[in-house]
């Protein structure tokens, strides 16, 4: 067991703990707690990456334990669906009602027409996919595809190289070139930066992909502003001059990769000028950076998850993946590219939790909308949302509210505060944070898994998932009993291998799978069938409407020609802490679009498509390209004038590859409000 129990760790001053919150780098916390409740939360030394510093969200994470809006207790719905309104219950009363809607959905319409619907970003091994997984099967539930986000880029790094493990951030000092490709770390994963900044005073060139200006862009030795869903042909582009010039690195291909002769006819298509040009970008700035990638090494792409959510975003993320084999950039410590590590210790929760069930309808997260108002064999009766706030977070808002708001949807929300999610539900129940239960923290940036225990009691009455979903089961004869949150600990803990289990319970973090850091190539190789690398996986040839590394153009129109994309914001988590956002939301835009529509800093402004309408604050700023248009992901409706977000002007038209969301693929008007 863990060496600070909870009981222990009360009397004690600091605890170590885990930030579960969904970021790649899972940072160590050392929380201060007084008469059992938190004073301090700040970072810890246990995890090297984390180095004793912490994202100013999570140093207030105690505004949200105790803030306003968590909720306290179970509730009933009293007022009309969505108003927020509810009668406190106990917890048998609730429990019994949300059960008493299983087990009769179930019977009447069959277990499909029983949704749950969690994503889980925020979550580590313990609170998803473990009784909840098997509370779904037994009750032959539909089946989730978990793609609002790194479905794309999953299935790219997948079928391209088997998700090997990726470059970790204390290598990109060894860099002599960084590309940072549809990346935001200042923002969305501080502990990279440092590294980043570090190379570069070694020597690193810096290149930035970005259609806005962000942070490392003030350093960066090029910056190419390309116009949101355009980096396929880009990164085509650079394969075409690594190609033609003689760079590829034929040899390596020869040994270790398949379908370079695809790849190649694919890239003979956009020659740098023509792909500029469909950028929106200087061809000399472009030819510049296939010219840096092909002299230097060791050279680094990380790629973000900023290029996945458009039309073309797995064919782009497997162009920009394919860079380093192309150019032969393995084989050196900091070279290479880096993407989600989350594979990287080969954890599967079918290692602790019973294997798959029945194949039951399989619902895309991202069509939550239509899965509500128009799939009818069966139609959804009861819905079920836990780790999730989808009310906004996924794609056709209005849609997703429509379905939220119907009269014979019984709708469970299982959360820590009250969201726009949690406004709609018949019955409520209150969820702990990873600061009140145990869980096993896995990072996607650093390879680290680290234990995260409760330094506190619950607050109010809220449980943890372990244990709501297990009593769910129980009464409805599904399992004899349930399991507290430590035998979770034991059951999962004790599938893992044993040097990662007694470290991961002795000191809290497990040992990680390679001595040092993986250099790719020589103690990392990719996990396809054969160990190759693939470059033109026929599977997805398939699946991709215009084929594999297919161009689909542009869908602006004369009527909607700005093109919207919804970023990582430095306040939220996703839309998790959005609820002390107090400022009216800003949208921001180039001086010269502002100018061609009237408006200046801060007018109030609509922003609309046929989708939707978001009434917000313009900021004027030439840090985005101009075309281009940015709102924050992550808002609550209240951070509106009307009580919409980006995602109700975000089509549900899913990606090339794997299904994915297409948040920065919108195209919208923006126009003044008048007084506001
Ligand atoms: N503070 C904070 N940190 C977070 C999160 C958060 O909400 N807040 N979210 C977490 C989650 S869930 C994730 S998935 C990661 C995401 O981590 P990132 O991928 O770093 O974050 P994003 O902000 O989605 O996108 C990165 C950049 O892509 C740019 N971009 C948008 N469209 C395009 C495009 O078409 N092409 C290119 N090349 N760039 C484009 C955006 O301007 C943005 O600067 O961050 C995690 N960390
Ligand atoms: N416009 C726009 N929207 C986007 C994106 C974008 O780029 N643009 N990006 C998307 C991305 S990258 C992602 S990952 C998704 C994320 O979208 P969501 O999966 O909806 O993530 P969150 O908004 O963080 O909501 C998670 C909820 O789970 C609750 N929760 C956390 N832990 C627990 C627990 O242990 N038990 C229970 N019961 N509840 C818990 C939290 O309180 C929170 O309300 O959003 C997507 N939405
Ligand atoms: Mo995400």
């Amino acid at each position: 067991m863990p060496r600070n129990p909870p009981s222990a760790a009360l009397g004690h001053p600091t605890i170590e703990t885990t930030c579960t919150l969904d970021c790649p780098d899972s940072c160590s916390l050392a929380v201060s707690v007084e008469k059992g409740k938190i004073v301090k939360i700040d970072g810890s030394h246990r995890s090297p990456t984390t180095g004793g510093y912490i994202c100013a969200k999570v140093r207030g994470f105690d505004g949200r334990v105790y803030g306003a809006d968590r909720l306290l207790y179970p509730g009933l719905r009293t007022g009309p669906k969505g108003s927020g309104k509810f009668a406190r219950v106990g917890w048998e009363e609730a429990l019994d009602a949300v059960a008493g809607s299983l087990r009769e959905v179930r019977d009447r319409w069959g277990g499909e027409a029983i949704l749950p619907f969690s994503y889980g970003g925020s979550n580590g091994l313990l609170t998803q996919d473990t009784h909840d997984a098997e509370l779904w099967r037994r009750l032959g539930a539909s089946r989730l595809a978990r793609t609002v986000c790194a479905a794309p880029t999953g299935v790219a790094n997948m079928a391209v190289y088997g998700k090997m493990p990726s470059v970790t951030y204390a290598d990109y000092v060894h860099a002599r070139l960084i590309i940072v490709w549809g990346a935001n770390p200042s923002t969305s994963g501080i502990h990279l930066a440092p590294f980043v900044r570090e190379a570069q005073k070694r020597g690193a060139a810096l290149v930035v992909v970005d259609p806005r200006a962000t942070p490392l862009t003030r350093h960066a030795d090029i910056h190419l502003a390309v116009r949101p869903g355009t980096d396929l042909p880009v990164a085509l582009a650079i394969h075409h001059y690594l190609f033609e010039r003689g760079h590829a690195d034929l040899a390596f291909l020869a040994r270790h990769a398949r379908g370079v002769d695809q790849l190649r006819a694919r890239a003979a298509e956009w020659p740098i000028e023509r792909a500029a040009v469909e950028a929106g970008i200087d061809p000399q700035a472009l030819e510049r950076v296939a010219c840096l990638y092909a002299e230097r090494s060791p050279a680094l792409v990380r790629c973000g998850w900023g290029l996945e959510r458009n039309r073309c975003g797995g064919s782009a993320a497997m162009a920009v993946l394919a860079l380093p084999a192309v150019a032969g950039k393995f084989g050196v410590r900091g070279g290479g590219y880096t993407m989600s590590n989350s594979a990287t210790w080969g954890l599967k929760s079918a290692m602790w939790t019973e294997a798959a069930g029945p194949s039951t309808r399989l619902v895309n997260m991202n069509l939550l909308g239509r899965a509500l108002t128009e799939y009818d064999t069966p139609p959804v009766r009861t819905l079920f949302v836990y780790n999730c706030n989808p009310a906004v977070t996924i794609p056709d808002q209005h849609r997703v509210l429509r379905g939220l708001a119907r009269d014979d949807l019984f709708t469970v929300v299982f959360d820590q505060v009250m969201t726009d999610t949690a406004r709609f539900a018949d019955v409520l129940l209150p969820a702990t944070t990873f600061l009140e239960h145990y869980d096993i923290a896995k990072a996607y940036g650093p390879v680290s898994l680290q234990l995260v225990q409760p330094v506190i009691d619950a607050v109010g009455e809220s449980r943890s998932n372990g244990d709501v979903f297990g009593e769910i089961a129980a009464r409805l004869g599904l399992i004899s009993e349930g399991e507290g949150d430590a035998e979770t600990l034991t059951r999962v803990s004790g599938a893992l291998p044993e040097d990662i289990r007694t470290g991961l319970l002795e000191q809290g973090i497990a040992p990680p799978p390679h001595e040092g850091a993986p250099v790719q190539f020589v103690d990392a190789f990719p996990r396809t069938r054969d160990g190759k690398i693939d470059l033109f996986p026929e599977a997805l040839a398939v699946s991709a409407p215009a084929g594999l590394y297919g161009y689909l153009p542009d869908p602006a129109t004369e009527q909607y020609p700005l093109a919207l994309i919804s970023p990582a914001s430095s306040k939220t988590i996703s839309s998790t802490l959005g609820e002390l956002r107090e400022r009216v939301a800003q949208l921001e835009m180039h001086p010269d679009d502002a100018a061609a529509r009237g408006l200046a800093h801060e007018d109030a402004v609509r922003v609309f498509n046929d989708l939707g309408e978001v009434q917000c604050q313009v900021f004027v700023t030439d840090r985005i390209r101009p075309g281009t248009v940015s709102l924050a992901k992550g808002l609550w409706r209240k951070s509106t004038f009307n009580g919409f977000t980006a995602t109700a002007l975000a089509p549900d038209t899913l990606t090339d590859l794997g299904g994915g969301a297409c948040f920065n693929d919108a195209r919208v008007q923006v126009a003044s409000l008048g007084k506001h």
